[in-house]
């Protein structure tokens, strides 16, 4: 008789500037996927994760609580610390996925390249970015929100914290869009409803999870 390899759970990165839905789609991905007949479980999980030692001194730094002048870690070492931020969570990332969940992530190492990238710093350029985050786990499919900067910061609570101005994110949106994969990611458009983006992406992301169970995982740029 046959033995069934579990079948892994599949990755799924959600991206874009701030204020483009991702959190709100995020979390109706998981519940749209839980809710399938089927045999489909998923969890989500978002970078930064704000409640780790490292994630504590992100959150510092992003609501500028750390220091005098809001400035106290450098650009390359908060770099670092996303990427960390990141490092530290994978042990769990892949034992999740090898159980058969499926993980919807609120940005991911594209969102640590954008944003460093987009500051304009000597010595932050995209190669240098990336290379801090190479061989972490490849997401299967990322959906990228893309939206005008104009319409993002039309949206509620932009402002709020570091790295919330439009000229700032119309660079970020830039960044994102140059380091764009075609082999895997999905740039869809976050100006329509939120239901009717959040079918497209369950449609999507459906396709995906049927696709993917059987292939191994993959470091991310190596
Ligand atoms: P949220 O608003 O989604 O909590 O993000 N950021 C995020 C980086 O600069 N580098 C990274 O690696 C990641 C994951 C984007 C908080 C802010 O942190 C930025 C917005
Ligand atoms: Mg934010």
């Amino acid at each position: 008789t046959l033995v069934a390899t579990p079948r892994r759970g599949t990755l799924i990165v959600i991206e874009g500037v701030d204020r483009s839905g991702k959190s709100t789609q995020a979390a109706s991905l998981v519940a749209r996927l839980n809710a399938l007949s089927g045999a489909v479980t998923a969890v989500s999980m978002r970078f930064p994760d704000r409640t780790t030692q490292t994630g504590k001194l992100i959150d510092a730094y992003l609501t500028q609580k750390d220091g005098t002048d809001g400035d106290s870690i450098d650009d390359r070492t908060i770099h670092l610390l996303f990427a960390a931020n990141r490092a530290e969570a994978m042990v769990q990332l892949r034992k999740t996925l090898m159980t058969g969940t499926s993980v919807v992530v609120d940005r991911y190492a594209f969102s640590g390249v954008a944003y460093t990238h987009a500051k304009g710093a000597a010595g932050l350029d995209i190669e240098w970015c990336m290379a801090v985050d190479a061989g972490i786990i490849r997401p299967d499919v990322v959906f990228f929100l893309d939206i005008p900067t104009d319409v993002a910061a039309s949206r509620g609570e932009f402002g709020q914290e570091r790295y919330e101005r439009q000229d700032f994110q119309e660079k970020v949106r830039t960044a994102f869009l140059d380091i764009a994969d075609k082999a895997y990611w999905k740039i869809l458009d976050a100006r329509q409803s939120k239901d009717a983006l959040g079918e497209e992406m369950l449609h999507l992301a459906v396709t995906e999870i049927l696709k993917t169970e059987n292939k191994p995982l993959q470091p991310l740029w190596q």
